[in-house]
């Protein structure tokens, strides 16, 4: 008995259109003013309509940037670094004070209320993102700025 070969065929294109698309956004990029050589942190809205995930990120005015979260300790909260941080597809992740934040180590110049802060984001599947944190007042709780008094 012969064996009858097949040529199985596969399909004829990967759907790589959709690499051209934008996509992640990010929203109220914002850091709180600091001295030279202090820890900031950096927060803002991540938005991924196909999901992703933040793996790294770095700023030339800081020797390293990691990405932190808080996690309940007894009755304190402590950050502790993540190796990354996961975008749900069509679901905004919050980076904001008590949660999760971009810490930015080894600040190599002082942050000054007004002034932006260059950083460089990398996502898993959008590669390089880059992004600017606006500089709030030391105390601000939002990306809003201003005293509320
Ligand atoms: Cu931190």
């Amino acid at each position: 008995m012969m064996n009858r070969r097949s040529l199985l065929f596969l399909p004829a294109l990967l759907p790589v259109a959709a690499l051209a698309q934008p996509a992640v956004s990010v929203e109220s990029p914002w850091t709180r003013a600091a001295g030279q050589g202090a820890t900031g942190a950096g927060y803002m809205v991540l938005r991924a309509p196909a999901g992703d995930r933040l793996v790294g990120a770095a700023s030339p005015a800081a020797g390293r940037v990691e990405l932190h979260t808080h996690i309940r300790d007894g009755e304190v909260m402590r950050m502790r670094q993540v190796p990354a941080i996961e975008i749900p597809a069509g679901q905004p992740v919050t980076l904001a004070p008590g949660g999760l934040h971009l810490m930015l180590i080894g600040l190599s110049r002082p942050l000054a209320a007004g002034e932006s802060v260059p950083v460089t984001l990398h996502f898993e599947r959008a590669g390089e993102v880059q992004t600017s944190l606006a500089v709030q007042a030391a105390g601000a709780r939002g990306p809003g700025g201003g005293h509320r008094h």
